[in-house]
């Protein structure tokens, strides 16, 4: 369990604080060009040389809900700026911006979790979302992180169901050298997970990653065999998993909110993958996920190698969104 030390401990916490500062925290920045050019520079526009007044509120609401914040989140920001511009007598629009800035920070921060400190061998987690969300792709960079942190990984190809999927999971465990449990396609993904949890009993895996067959989240049938998936890895586990993330494509807006809602109804998810964020020139998807459910982003996904994901970090995201703004303020 040394590595669970290094994965989470002190030592780990403050490694990751500097590389959040060099190379890591570039890679967030470059991940959210797009979203820079489309949301960031309009916010900027909107906020540069202007008196505050009730038209630039309503122009900054316009760019966040076209930036996928979402109806409600957008008027959310605005009430929280009206009000401060109010209260601590903003009136030029540079200072309001970087008073959004902070609310944007603090409302990532509200509900921000980091993935749940290991307790038990084995580490179970259990990925879930719509077809193409990035869930194989996602267990083939957490099992390259694990990997990396000498872990010894068991992989499961859950999804039985779409041509390719297993091959698939077995080129990213052979790639990263890591181990996988595999049926053969068509057979029952419940079967899969039996045999992956007590496989990883059985040699000793520190970690187990469970894919799962893509599925829209408003096919009853296929969320309950997600749920009976989830039952069976918890029966044979004797205890609940450590992790079941919703993988959500950021470029898919704001039905993102409906997927979150409806797989929550199947399986008692612990937090959200958001991949592709490179992506898209709408990051605010994000603000609407923190904002509106209960539910942490943990992860995000910046590109397709297997480097490209990080831990969530609400005030790292602000800053590599606003950075330049920020410190100029
Ligand atoms: N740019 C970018 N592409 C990504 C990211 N994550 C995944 N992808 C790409 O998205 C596509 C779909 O990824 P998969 O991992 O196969 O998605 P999935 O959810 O497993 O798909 P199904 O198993 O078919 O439901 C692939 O081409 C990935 O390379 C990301 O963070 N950024
Ligand atoms: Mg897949």
């Amino acid at each position: 369990m040394v590595f669970w030390k290094r994965m989470f401990g002190e030592e780990k916490k403050q490694e990751q604080e500097k590389e959040k500062e060099q190379g890591f925290f570039q890679k967030l920045v470059q991940g959210l060009e797009k979203t820079k050019q489309g949301f960031v520079d309009k916010v900027d526009g909107i906020m540069t040389g202007r008196k505050v007044d009730e038209e630039l509120f309503e122009e900054l609401e316009e760019a966040l809900i076209q930036a996928d914040c979402g109806l409600p989140t957008a008027i959310f920001l605005v009430d929280q700026l009206r009000e401060r511009a109010r209260s601590e007598r903003i009136t030029e629009s540079e200072e309001l911006k970087s008073v959004l800035v902070e609310e944007i920070t603090a409302l990532l921060e509200r509900n921000a979790a980091p993935l749940k400190t290991p307790e038990e061998k084995p580490y179970v987690i259990m990925v879930v979302g719509v077809n193409g969300a990035g869930k194989t792709t996602t267990i083939g960079k957490l099992a390259y992180r694990f990997k990396q942190e000498k872990a010894k990984v068991l992989l499961a190809a859950g999804d039985t169901f779409r041509a390719g999927a297993i091959e698939q999971l077995t080129v990213w465990a052979n790639r990263i050298g890591v181990e996988l449990v595999s049926h053969a396609a068509g057979s029952d993904p419940a079967a899969v997970a039996y045999d992956a949890v007590n496989a990883a009993k059985a040699r000793g895996s520190d970690v187990l990653v469970l894919d799962t067959a893509g599925r829209l989240q408003t096919k009853v049938n296929l969320m309950n065999e997600l749920a009976k998936v989830h039952r069976v890895v918890q029966r044979e586990l004797g205890r609940d998993l450590d992790e079941i993330l919703l993988v959500v494509d950021a470029t898919t807006g704001q039905n993102a909110l409906s997927q979150a809602k409806m797989f929550q109804e199947a399986v008692p998810l612990s937090g959200i993958a958001l991949t592709k964020l490179d992506g898209t020139a709408k990051g605010g998807i994000v603000l609407a996920l923190a904002n509106e459910l209960n539910l942490a982003v943990k992860l995000v996904g910046v590109g397709e190698q297997y480097e490209d994901l990080q831990d969530f970090d609400a005030s790292a995201f602000a800053k590599a969104l606003f950075g330049q703004s920020r410190e100029n303020a």
